[in-house]
């Protein structure tokens, strides 16, 4: 047994996420986490919202509320939606907590004390039209690294390179277009991130496993260009982080806060703190996930992200990390997809396009776009999101596939033997070959999971479920019974013995189906079937169950016609 502490990029603060966001991150790392857990493993697995940032702000105005109002009530809607989905965070926090300004001040003080912040005297953007300092995100203009016309400050969307406002070729306000920008003078915190770029270069290199899409991405920002920059840490807002040395005030940084990507990564760490207060635990309880002098050192953490948060993982919360100079634990595996496309474009928050966490669940249960969306996640290259594709993909193996041999299973026994395992002698050749085959396909599916290769995994599960099905084809109880009951009888004790297989290695896909099956099934043994045989005489003859309601009811023409008619505009 591990110890193994699980992170989701957290979502921001600023409106519900789309499907593109919800398999970027908080999927996959919910798929490892119940594996994890089924495997017998101690997780803790967190994720929390990202309250900061000028997005916040005008998110709030636009709602016409208090922005701190605004996040209570959107921290609550991204909750229940976290819900809806089966998300199993052992806590969903807030980079607003009580915890994480205390840490993120903490750690700007440890430092500031090594002397890895540096106070300057900077330039910013001011507009005149606007009467307010831009923030990097709301100064629009052309790319310098690769020409994409709306880059924005801190970030171009189309290259993932991190930018500072003043890079920008031909710059205007995001806000209101203006291009009357003027600069004034402000003083700022810089993270020296330059000073540690050797011992960064280093720790990636340590990591061989990592998958391409993340190292790729670390490399080019740690050697590409003039290499790696130091970042500002501090902003004029109002709403976020107060600029402290740990409790002490900064002089010179007074009315200013920290940049939201400094403290949104440390809030992981405060997360776990909120978690310990909630639960009534101690600060040991936390500490020994996080701190490596307090037993953290056999923890083994994995970060799920979409790419382009990819370079704050893996240099600017890392150099936070090293340059405190303290035990904190460093992440050990970084799992970064690619982007999920909504029918022939992208999904756009901005845009309100594609379908939203909300609208999703109230057109289909969790489990159809759990199951479509980690089957098809975007690991290797981006993939895309058509509701013919939607439809092909959970008909096919949620009702034909799993659905179908749930279905026939149960309802020939109930017809034929009634409502109980039925007896019948000594597994055959054919069953033993299937479950050697079984056997094998467990183990492919559990080195793809203990691997993070979500679609792989997928395709293993599947392909278990196809052998269940085959096999059924094949024994053809139906027949059988005609002329030996004795021999049909073992093959349906087999295949409701599969039902509860099945239930129990696929609940990290598909969660509420598990459920439902183990209920049908009278069983609470959820132990991974380790050993493939063992696991298969788990109800023995006699042991009742029921039929279950159809699992998975198909997705018809109409429907998706409908569907995609409606989420073909833009929402409003
Ligand atoms: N909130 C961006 C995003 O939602 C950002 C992630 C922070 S992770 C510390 O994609
Ligand atoms: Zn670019």
């Amino acid at each position: 047994m591990s110890r193994i502490l699980i992170t989701s990029a957290i979502p921001y603060i600023n409106g519900i996420k789309h499907l593109g966001n919800l398999i970027g991150s908080q999927l996959p790392a919910d798929l490892y986490a119940r594996y994890m857990r089924a495997r017998g493993n101690e997780v803790l697995f967190l994720c929390a919202t990202d309250e900061h940032g000028t997005p916040a702000e005008l998110a709030a105005a636009k709602a016409g509320m208090p922005v701190a109002e605004y996040c209570t009530q959107m921290h609550r809607t991204q909750s229940k939606l976290a819900a809806g989905f089966r998300l199993s965070f052992d806590h969903f926090g807030r980079s607003s907590s009580p915890q994480n300004h205390r840490l993120t001040q903490y750690f700007a003080g440890k430092l500031a004390e090594n002397g890895f912040i540096e106070e300057v005297s900077e330039k910013q953007v001011y507009s005149n039209a606007d009467g307010r300092f831009l923030p990097d995100r709301y100064i629009e203009g052309t790319c310098p690294n690769c020409g994409y016309d709306k880059a924005r400050g801190d970030q171009c969307e189309n290259c993932t390179k991190q930018l500072d406002p003043t890079d920008l070729i031909d710059p205007r306000s995001a806000i209101s277009g203006s291009t009357e920008l003027e600069v004034r003078e402000t003083k700022h915190l810089y993270l020296r991130q330059s000073a540690m770029k050797d011992d960064l270069d280093a720790w990636i290199d340590s990591k061989t496993d990592w998958p391409v899409l993340t190292t790729s991405i670390a490399k080019k920002w740690l050697h590409d260009g003039d290499g790696l920059k130091d970042r500002g840490i501090t902003r004029d807002l109002n709403w976020g982080i107060p600029v402290k040395k740990g409790d002490e005030d900064w002089p010179g940084m007074e009315g200013k806060v920290f940049y939201v990507w400094f403290d949104a990564p440390i809030e992981y760490i405060a997360c776990a703190a909120e978690w310990a207060e909630a639960q009534g635990k101690e600060e040991s309880d936390w500490w020994r996930w996080w701190r490596t002098d307090a037993g953290a050192e056999d923890v083994r953490y994995v970060q799920f992200m979409g790419k382009d948060n990819v370079p704050f993982h893996t240099l600017s919360f890392p150099a936070t990390i090293m340059g405190s100079q303290e035990p904190w634990k460093l992440v050990d595996y970084i799992k970064s997809f690619n982007y999920l496309n909504y029918d022939g474009g992208q999904f756009s928050t901005s845009q309100g396009r594609g379908v939203f966490m909300d609208q999703a669940l109230e057109i289909m249960p969790a489990d159809y776009w759990r199951w479509w969306l980690l089957s098809n996640a975007p690991e290797t290259s981006d993939s895309e999101f058509t509701w013919e594709k939607f439809q092909a993909g959970v008909n096919k193996d949620l009702a034909d596939v799993l659905g179908n041999f749930v279905s026939r299973v149960t309802k020939f026994c109930r017809s034929k033997f009634g409502e109980e395992v039925p007896e019948g002698g000594a597994w055959g050749a054919h069953e033993k070959q299937v479950i050697f085959d079984l056997q094998n396909g467990l183990e492919a599916y559990q080195t793809h999971m203990d691997n993070i290769d979500v679609r792989k995994a997928a395709a293993a599960l599947r392909e278990m479920w196809v052998d269940g099905n085959a096999y059924l084809q094949e024994a053809a109880p139906w027949s059988t019974i005609k002329t030996d009951p004795q021999q049909a009888a073992m093959q349906i004790r087999l295949a409701l013995n599969l039902i509860r297989v099945y239930a129990v290695i696929s609940a990290p896909f598909i969660p509420d189906a598990s459920v439902k099956l183990l209920e049908a099934m009278r069983t609470d043994a959820t132990d991974w079937p380790d050993d493939m045989q063992t696991a298969l005489e788990a109800l023995e003859p006699g042991h009742g169950f029921v039929v279950p309601e159809t699992l998975f009811a198909k997705v018809l023409d109409e429907q998706r016609e409908e569907w995609a008619e409606k989420f073909s505009g833009i929402r409003t």
